[in-house]
């Protein structure tokens, strides 16, 4: 009789345990530390554990990767042959990346979407918009048209919005748009406060931003309201902060911290606190993570 309940409690327990989002157990990032251009890597989100994902087309580019919601594939740009960027996706086990968009433009940025797409930056039609396409590079679907760069999709969980940074009133600032590209209206920014880097929390109800105010960039989080965003960085001296990223139970931030030329990956609780430095390496930059 014990027996049978353990077994049911396992069974709920494994059922539930697969609904849940994805483990957040590594940190993805890129890296120059082979020494030969910007690639891939895991590592635990204690810092230990590193580990290569891709060997580097042609040096010079930033991969800008994002993970699926369930954190088996992740899709980055690489710059191909032909001289321009490309999107890629690959299973976060390992394996070879496979080529999604074949064009004469750069294409950037690229994120899932929760309805199983991909949203990216691209310049095809000789002016940055986003653009969302399936998973196996198909059907590709343009979601803005607006003068300057508009790039960075973060969909809310729901997908029943996105997020994105856009200089389309000549400068950078945090917009919302309805999934189709529709509605837009600026959430925040301004022309002494520029915003980059919009990542959407996992409980849906905030979003982590890079914001420079005065010459350097800070992580900051602001609610959907538009209400004074709260800044998380701040740290004594230079140092810059961006590309911020959430662990899947919102309780940490991952970013990237620039001092004395040197990038590096950093973690902090949502509110700021109890940051801890992941990677520690003077000659390499180490930059945007996501988890
Ligand atoms: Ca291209
Ligand atoms: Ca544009
Ligand atoms: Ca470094």
């Amino acid at each position: 009789m014990r027996k049978a309940a353990t077994l049911i409690l396992a069974s709920v327990i494994l059922l539930f345990a697969g609904c849940l989002p994805r483990l957040s157990d590594h940190i993805y990032f890129a890296s120059d530390r082979d020494g030969v251009g910007n690639n891939l890597f895991a590592i635990n989100t204690d810092g230990g554990e590193l580990r290569q994902l891709t060997k580097v087309l042609q040096p010079g580019w930033d991969p800008h990767p994002a993970l699926s919601p369930d954190g088996k594939r992740i899709v980055f740009v690489s710059r191909h042959a032909d001289g321009n960027l490309e999107v890629y996706v690959m299973d976060t086990a390992g394996g070879e990346p496979t080529r999604l968009t074949y064009t004469a433009a750069d294409e950037d940025r690229p994120a899932f979407t929760p309805d199983g797409r991909i949203s990216f930056d691209s310049e095809r039609t000789g002016d940055w918009e986003l653009w969302v396409m399936d998973q196996t590079g198909e059907n590709p679907i343009q979601l803005t048209d607006s003068p300057g760069i508009d790039e960075g999709s973060s969909w809310s969980p729901d997908g029943k919005l996105l997020t994105f940074a856009s200089e389309r009133e000549g400068y950078f600032g945090i917009y919302l748009a309805d999934p189709d590209g529709s509605g837009v209206r600026r959430l925040y920014g301004g022309i002494s406060f520029h915003c980059n880097d919009p990542a959407w929390s996992p409980d849906g109800k905030r979003i982590a931003f890079a914001g420079d105010s005065g010459g350097t960039y800070d992580i900051y989080v602001i609610a959907l309201d538009g209400s004074e965003p709260l800044r998380l960085t701040g740290y004594e001296g230079w140092s810059q902060e961006r590309y911020p990223s959430w662990s899947a139970d919102g309780e940490r931030i991952v970013f990237a911290r620039l001092e004395n030329g040197d990038w590096e990956i950093c973690t902090m609780k949502a509110d700021g606190s109890e940051v801890r430095q992941l990677t520690d390496n003077l000659e390499v930059d180490d930059s945007l993570p996501v988890w």
